[in-house]
């Protein structure tokens, strides 16, 4: 129970890299607070992508659940406070999903349970630029999030748990034109250890 996970994805659309793997892989086997961090990077993948990350849940039940993704739309660490039950789009097989549920039967949404405005201050307090969405997308991350959320409330276990969008690394935003904003693999890992010291309390 002593250890917090931290999930990423592999890289997609045709990126060579995924800054939530790597932030996820730079952390891993890191203590913090006498915690440590857990990390396991999922593919983009209707099914196995949720899956993967249950099977790791159910597992290792860890203190608290911190998911990354990925977003060229994110300008800074982006918490997300509400995972939906709808998905939609081609995942990297190729599996194509239009507007359907991510647990069928399931409630529309669940909350971030994490605290986010100990997180927001956290953040703020060493100067992390972050900022909170009240959308996660339709795609993987929104999926995961939605699954592992349901997941949690269907076994009672109330362990703080939610998703945070990453900006895309330098390098990726230096290929496209005009470059999104882009946030240094140092700097992302910094944020996320800073909300990991929060979570281990
Ligand atoms: N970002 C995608 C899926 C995988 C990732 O890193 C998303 O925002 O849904």
């Amino acid at each position: 129970m002593n250890h917090i996970l931290i999930s990423g994805f592999e890289p997609f659309g045709g990126e060579r890299v995924n800054p939530s793997a790597e932030v996820a892989r730079t952390l891993n086997g890191t203590d913090v607070r006498g915690v440590r961090l857990r990390a396991v990077v999922l593919p983009v993948d209707w099914h196995t992508g949720p899956q993967r990350l249950l099977a790791e849940l159910g597992q290792a039940g860890p203190r608290a659940l911190l998911m990354l993704g990925q977003s060229a739309r994110s300008t800074a660490l982006t918490l997300e406070r509400v995972a939906v039950n709808l998905r939609s789009g081609v995942d990297a097989a190729g599996c194509e999903a239009n507007d359907v549920a991510v647990v069928e039967g399931g409630p529309a949404a669940y909350f971030s349970t994490l605290p986010l405005g100990d997180l927001m201050r956290a953040l703020r307090e060493q100067a992390s630029p972050a900022t909170l969405s009240s959308s996660a997308g339709l795609y993987l991350c929104n999926a995961v999030f939605y699954a592992a959320m349901h997941f949690l409330e269907q076994r009672d276990l109330a362990i703080p748990a939610g998703f945070v969008h990453l900006p895309l690394l330098p390098e990726q935003a230096l290929a496209k034109d005009p470059p999104p904003a882009s946030m240094s693999l140092d700097d992302q890992a910094r944020g996320v250890l800073a909300l990991a010291a929060i979570l281990a309390g």
